[in-house]
């Protein structure tokens, strides 16, 4: 980095805060075992699938007195999207394994899981961490969306540690990476490679959390850009008074983000998917409920206004996710044969081998988001919704349905739109503070975890809607996270997933209020996120993680 940005310089003097657990250092941390614990379903198909690292107990930390410890050789990985904080885990890793013994040496495998498997790292020195302190993205040591999962890649990763003299791993990500590293760990305890392996909760999605992990990192960060844009663009509608923008935001499945933005900035239409599953809601009814919402406004006289669309929408409407899951399921076998046909024979080739209503609905759709459906499934055997533009299926939608309405009378107002996906622009933003200080106490419990000599769980700090000296900090075996569910065309153990619950109070606020941010124009502009200044405006928690902490 030959220049660094005035913001950036002073970032990286920002001293991140501390669960008090962890503040003399990790050899003075003491850890207090709870009962064995049991996967959230499936226990005995959970349980026969990680035979040595299922049942393990909670651990919560407490600050004792230290005593002398071995240095320790550690590798780290990142893993799945970025999400702003990620380079505070590893500062705090870091930190945290040179508190034990300054001989400690953390190595930093390249471009995501991948770089375990072919041996590509960096060794991470102080100069390298330094330089990297609260700033945003994944940059140094890069991302992959590679799935450890066969024994081939456990064996490489585990000669390419002994040439490092590696005995623990620590892998940041989502779901599918945290599952992966219990994988790892289970294979390593089974083969007493000697190698543990931890993980840590990363997504913006928001969808990584459960009573003992409480939030995903990244997600913070990540609503406040969105919701700054929203702000903005909001603005501008009611400047303009002449645009409907449709909003698509990132979140591959869970409407979190989506909701957390509604939350912050009070549009006029949010969709949130989970809703549109509970109520079996068809495409239809959707454009008949924002359609809605445009007429009502235009009979005031408000040409404009703001929808907000959750990226993961199409896999929840009932019609729609059978017809997903088929789709996953014939390219998963047909991945070959698919491969070889060009664009207008893999529309014809897919509506042949669908039966009679799926065929329907796949031909019922405009043949680009087609083709959208049908593009290639991520590592994992999920479609890319990053790449079906509902935004502007949308839009196109309700534009058809108003014409109708207006041809028949019943609509006189007028209907412009503005497209966008807000996504990229997110995830890698320099973390707020409370991103910053969660990531950095994430990865320095990393190091208290494997001090502990713990493998299979994933490092928790929670109560952070507390003041840190309140944080409690300690590990949840991840195997008590997980249940079994199809991908690929098979049944795979995996995290399950925290999809946005309608009985919550993040849901129940957003409802309360919708129906009036709806007619009127009720926008808030939260502004950019705040680094430098009065607590109350930089040290920022989630509407999500405060209504549901309330
Ligand atoms: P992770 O769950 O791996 O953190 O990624 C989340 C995400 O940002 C989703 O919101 C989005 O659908 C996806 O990544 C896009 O990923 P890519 O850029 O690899 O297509």
């Amino acid at each position: 980095m030959t220049f660094v940005s005035p913001l950036q310089k002073a970032r990286l003097q920002y001293k991140p805060k501390l669960p008090v657990a962890l503040r003399n250092g990790v050899a003075a941390v003491k850890n207090v075992e709870g009962a064995p614990t049991q996967s959230v379903a499936d226990q005995d198909r959970i349980q026969a699938l990680f035979p040595n690292t299922y049942g393990s107990p909670q651990v919560v930390f407490e600050a004792g007195s230290a005593r002398p410890a071995p240095a320790i050789n550690v590798g780290v990985i990142l893993s799945g999207g970025q999400a702003p904080g990620g380079h505070n885990v590893i500062a705090g890793l870091f930190d945290g394994i040179k508190s034990l013994h300054p001989d400690s040496r953390l190595y930093g495998f390249l471009k995501g899981p991948d770089g375990l498997v072919k041996n590509e790292y960096i060794e991470l020195t102080a100069d390298i961490i330094n330089a990297y302190r609260n700033t945003g993205g994944f940059d140094m040591i890069g991302s992959g969306r590679t799935k450890l999962e066969k024994t081939e890649q456990f064996e490489a990763g585990k000669a390419n540690c002994a040439k490092l003299g590696i005995s623990a791993l620590v892998i940041i990500g989502g779901d599918e990476s945290n599952t992966n590293a219990c994988l790892l760990a289970e294979y390593y305890q089974a083969t007493k490679a000697g190698i543990n392996v931890i993980g840590c909760p990363k997504t913006i999605d928001g969808d990584l959390k459960n009573e003992f992990i409480e939030a995903s990192f990244g997600f913070d960060t990540a609503c406040r850009v969105y919701s700054e844009l929203i702000g903005n663009i909001q603005r501008d509608a009611n400047s303009a008074k002449k645009y409907w923008h449709f909003i698509k935001l990132m979140g591959r499945s869970a409407s979190h983000i989506a909701l957390e933005c509604a939350l912050q900035t009070h549009p006029n239409v949010c969709i949130i998917s989970e809703e549109v599953a509970a109520q079996k809601q068809t495409i239809a009814d959707i454009v008949d409920y924002i359609t809605s919402v445009v007429a009502q406004r235009a009979a005031k006289g408000c040409n404009f206004g703001v929808a907000l669309i959750p990226e993961g929408l199409i896999e929840f409407i009932p019609e729609m996710k059978n017809l997903i899951a088929e789709l996953n399921d014939l390219l998963a076998h047909e991945e070959k044969v698919f491969a070889d046909l060009d664009q207008e024979d893999k529309l014809k080739f897919v509506a042949d081998k669908l039966d009679e209503s799926l065929a329907r609905t796949f031909k019922s759709l405009p043949a680009a988001i087609q083709l959208q459906l049908c593009l290639d499934r991520d590592p994992h055997g999920n479609v890319q919704v990053s790449l079906i533009e509902t935004e502007k299926l949308l839009a196109e939608m309700v534009g058809a349905k108003l014409k109708a309405m207006k041809e028949a009378g019943t609509y006189r107002g007028k209907f412009s739109t503005q497209a966008h996906f807000f996504g990229y622009e997110g995830r890698c933003a320099a973390p707020s503070n409370y991103d910053a200080d969660y990531c950095y106490s994430l990865g320095y419990n990393a190091a208290a975890l494997l001090h502990a000599g713990k493998t299979g769980y994933m490092s928790s700090v929670r109560n952070t809607t507390q003041p840190a000296d309140q944080w409690i900090a300690g590990g949840i075996p991840i195997t008590m996270m997980m249940n079994m569910e199809r991908r690929h065309g098979a049944d795979k153990p995996v995290i399950r997933k925290a999809l946005v619950e309608l009985d919550g109070n993040p849901f129940r606020t957003f409802a309360a209020g919708r129906d009036q941010w709806a007619v009127e124009t009720d926008y808030v502009y939260p502004g950019p996120i705040q680094y430098f200044g009065p607590a109350e405006v930089c040290d920022l928690i989630t509407k999500t993680l405060e209504l549901e902490q309330a």
